[in-house]
């Protein structure tokens, strides 16, 4: 299914007016609009490949039908949510799930759907079919080298296929750790990790980055051999220039204080960018924004003020990736409610008055600092980011869109109400 230029403006026709009165209204207000407004337009997501279906937990699966069977079916999931907000110009993939057949016509068809091709991750943290070594205990810290061998040749894969693509950078995540305590010494299996992710390392083209992800737990449950930031970083730093720690937001202990961890991997410009979704206890995966919204608010004000110390480019410099599942939403519609959910918190940053709040640091005006960064966050930016997505070609209400033209009926009309999309 394609949507086109003529629904999403006869979608947009009839609210344009009510939109104007409330875009006026917010506008009048704000000095830099302009530069406000194309630095919206300009910042783009990434959808996961293993996003697009429904997700599952150990306990079961229910799936919504309608899910892509395939790479060029995904991509044009992931085109039709870029085509209703402009915001989803990029696909990133998970090999071996997605593995691309034809390269040249996947990249044609991607451009197609205005998409390019972020980060492609690697997976060592299940066994394939037909595998030699199991990755049970490990894979880049596996006690037995020729399982490492295997990890390390498989990234390496992974790397050749982002090149056929035109990716730049490479995401590993690993399941490593430990289960028990003495299941395993803390100082090899780092040392082992290190060593191989340093002949993935140097298996990277020269416009590379590699993003080392960490995670608290699960599924090891008692050490993750990237466990947190600092450990991440510690790789980050001795493998060099194009290594940099990815933030997935999920991924931390409770309560973390994650806007300061961002706050600093910029500072040592390591951070190389984020996975995007909410949670209230765990890993949840659950939708950017539906738990802790001013959580995302306070981390976009520091991603914004720190991109903006180091004159960084907001939509280029850093990887922006949801990392989400799918339990009981249509996939499509929980895509569209994370982009917006992102979109606020950045607008949000955006209209936060920096020089004010500099001069209450400064002035130990704790009060005053407050103020300032809540009543960016109290303002209701929906109407600015509305305007950049019109202007941009999107729809007014991307949500609203896609339930009027029943794009999931269409889609299990299709492909059949019993799909399963490869992913989580
Ligand atoms: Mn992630």
């Amino acid at each position: 299914m394609k949507l086109t230029k003529q629904a999403i403006a006869d979608h947009n026709q009839p609210a344009l007016k009510a939109h104007q009165k409330q875009f006026d209204y917010i506008a009048e207000g704000i000095p830099d609009l302009q530069a406000i407004l194309q630095k919206l337009a300009d910042f783009q997501v990434a959808i996961p490949s293993w996003a697009l279906g429904s997700g599952g937990t150990r306990f079961g699966r229910f799936a919504g039908g309608g899910e892509p069977r395939n790479l060029e079916e995904k991509i044009e999931d992931v085109g039709l949510l870029h085509a209703l907000n402009q915001s989803s110009g990029a696909i990133s993939l998970h090999i071996p799930w997605d593995i691309p057949g034809d390269a040249n016509a996947i990249t044609t068809l991607a451009a197609m759907h205005g998409l390019k091709f972020d980060a492609v991750n690697s997976n060592t943290f299940q066994d394939q079919q037909g595998q030699e070594n199991s990755y049970k205990f490990g894979s880049l810290q596996h006690v037995d080298k020729s399982v490492r061998r295997q990890a390390i040749e498989h990234n390496v894969e992974v790397i050749k296929h982002g090149v056929d693509l035109g990716s730049k950078a490479l995401t590993v995540w690993l399941a490593d750790g430990s289960c028990f305590p003495g299941q395993l010494n803390f100082r090899k299996a780092f040392q082992r990790t290190l060593e191989s992710l340093q002949e993935i390392y140097a298996a990277l083209p020269e416009d590379w980055k590699v993003f080392v992800e960490y995670k608290a737990f699960e599924p090891n449950f008692y050490s993750m051999t990237v466990g947190d930031w600092g450990q991440s970083y510690l790789y980050a730093n001795k493998l060099g220039p194009k290594a940099y720690t990815l933030v997935d937001l999920g991924h931390h202990l409770p309560n973390a204080n994650i806007e300061q961890i961002v706050s600093l991997l910029m500072m040592e410009n390591k951070l190389a960018g984020f996975h995007f979704n909410d949670s209230k206890y765990g890993d949840d995966d659950l939708t950017v924004g539906s738990i802790n919204p001013y959580q995302l608010f306070l981390i976009f004000n520091e991603l914004v003020e720190g991109m903006d110390a180091r004159g960084m480019n907001h939509a280029t410099d850093l990887g922006w990736m949801i990392d989400a599942s799918h339990n009981v939403k249509d996939p499509l519609e929980d895509l569209l409610q994370s982009i917006e959910a992102i979109m606020i918190a950045y607008a949000q940053a955006l209209l936060v008055n920096s020089k004010e709040l500099k001069a209450a640091q400064d002035n130990n005006d704790v009060v005053k600092a407050q103020e300032i960064l809540q009543a960016a966050y109290r303002t209701d930016v929906r109407p600015l980011i509305a305007e950049a997505r019109i202007r941009s070609g999107g729809a007014l209400q991307p949500l609203s869109l896609f339930r009027n033209l029943k794009v999931r009926g269409e889609l299990i009309r299709e492909r059949g109400k019993v799909t399963v999309a490869t992913g989580l």
